[in-house]
C-alpha cells in the first residue's frame, strides 16, 4: 500500500480550487487517509524541499510555498504516486497535458499548483513530515470493490 504526499499550494488555495483539485484524485479512486488546511512555516518548507537546496529557483521555491496557506493531504492505494502524479500532470505546466490539474490549470513553473511525492519512499517520509500517525485515518470504503479487483 503506498501512500503520498498531495499538497494543493498557495495559488490553487488563492484562486478557489481546492475543491476541484481534491476532486480530481477522489474521483480517480485514490483513498483519503489525513487532511489538514495550514500554513507552512519556512522551516517545513525547507525540510520538505531540502532535496533542491542550492538550485536557483530554491529561494522562490521556499517563499512562493510558505506564501499562503495550503492543503495538505495524504492519500493511499495501490501504486498511489504514480496515480497521482499522473492526475497532477508535468512540471511544468505548460508541458502538462491538458485533462490533468497542471495542465487544466496552470502557466507557470513557479504557480504549478500542487505537490505530489516522486516515490514510495520519498512518500513515506513526505506523509510522515505533515502528519502524525494518530492523525491518518484508515477507514473502509464501501465503493473499495468497484474501484479495485
Ligand atoms: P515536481 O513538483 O513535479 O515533483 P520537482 O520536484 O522537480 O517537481 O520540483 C519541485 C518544485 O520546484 C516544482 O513543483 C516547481 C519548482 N521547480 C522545479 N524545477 C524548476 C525550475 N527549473 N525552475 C523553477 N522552478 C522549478
Ligand atoms: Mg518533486
Amino acid at each position: 500500500m503506498e501512500r503520498t504526499l498531495i499538497l494543493v499550494k498557495p495559488d490553487g488555495v488563492q484562486r478557489g480550487l481546492i475543491g476541484e483539485i481534491v476532486s480530481r484524485f477522489e474521483r480517480r479512486g485514490l483513498k483519503l487517509a489525513g487532511m489538514k488546511f495550514m500554513q507552512m512555516s519556512r522551516e517545513l518548507a525547507e525540510q520538505h524541499y531540502g532535496i533542491h537546496k542550492g538550485r536557483p529557483f530554491y529561494d522562490a521555491l521556499v517563499d512562493y510555498i510558505t506564501s499562503g496557506p495550503i492543503v495538505a493531504m495524504a492519500w493511499e492505494g495501490k501504486e498511489a504516486i504514480a496515480a497521482a502524479r499522473a492526475t497532477m500532470g508535468a512540471t511544468n505546466p505548460v508541458s502538462a497535458a491538458p485533462g490533468t490539474i497542471r495542465g487544466d490549470f496552470g502557466m507557470e513553473i513557479g504557480r504549478n499548483l500542487v505537490h505530489g511525492s516522486d516515490s514510495v519512499e520519498n512518500g513515506v517520509k513526505e506523509v510522515s513530515l505533515f502528519f502524525k500517525e494518530e492523525e491518518l485515518v484508515a477507514w473502509d470504503r464501501v465503493t473499495d470493490s468497484w474501484i479495485r479487483e
